[in-house]
């Protein structure tokens, strides 16, 4: 009977845990059904990697050959939220590499409001979770998020890995800023 006991005890605390924890907004956000629901951007270079990822296999994995850029974004993600906390792991390999958000007027994404880019010199070939809130203008009903990789120094292209994607809405503005941090 103890143990009938502990082991409800521990549903219970994991039921409160889940509670604590709103729903992840991004669909297929750890690419377990490949690169559906997220869009590759013009000269990207797009695989899933059934070898490596974080928490577990697979991850995205993202390189450019242009001069320019390459990315992922995600679905239209409906929500009255006043800011969002954008997560993501990333193995950074070369060039640079980082994230997007972008915001919009009305829930099907047509009329976007605002695009946050953040880059950051990649190449320490470490799984590292990057978590950025960004406040979110006025009137905005929904928005996307991306994954980028970019030129870096000496016109090295971007080469990183990228997973276990999380966006949470923020009823409120605990923060307000937009960075990129790691620890
Ligand atoms: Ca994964």
């Amino acid at each position: 009977m103890d143990r009938v006991i502990s082991w409800c005890s521990i549903a219970i605390a994991a039921c409160m845990a889940c509670s604590a924890h709103a729903a992840n907004l991004v669909p297929n956000p750890e690419f377990d059904q490949g690169i559906a629901d997220w869009t590759p951007t013009d000269g990207s270079i797009v695989a899933i990697d059934d070898i490596q990822g974080f928490p577990v296999k697979p991850s995205l994995h993202l390189q450019n050959i242009s001069t320019c850029c390459a990315s992922v974004v995600s679905a239209c993600i409906v929500t009255d939220a006043v800011a969002i906390d954008f997560s993501f792991w990333r193995k950074a390999m070369n060039g640079r590499s980082g994230s997007s958000v972008y915001t919009y007027a009305d829930t099907t994404c047509q009329t976007e409001t605002s695009a946050s880019h953040i880059v950051a010199i990649a190449g320490d070939e470490i799984w590292t979770p990057i978590d950025r809130r960004v406040a979110l203008p006025n009137g905005t009903r929904a928005v996307k998020v991306g994954l980028v990789t970019n030129i870096g120094s000496f016109g090295i292209p971007g080469d990183a890995y990228f997973d276990h994607v999380d966006v949470q809405a923020l009823a409120d503005l605990v923060f307000v800023g937009d960075f990129e941090s790691s620890p």
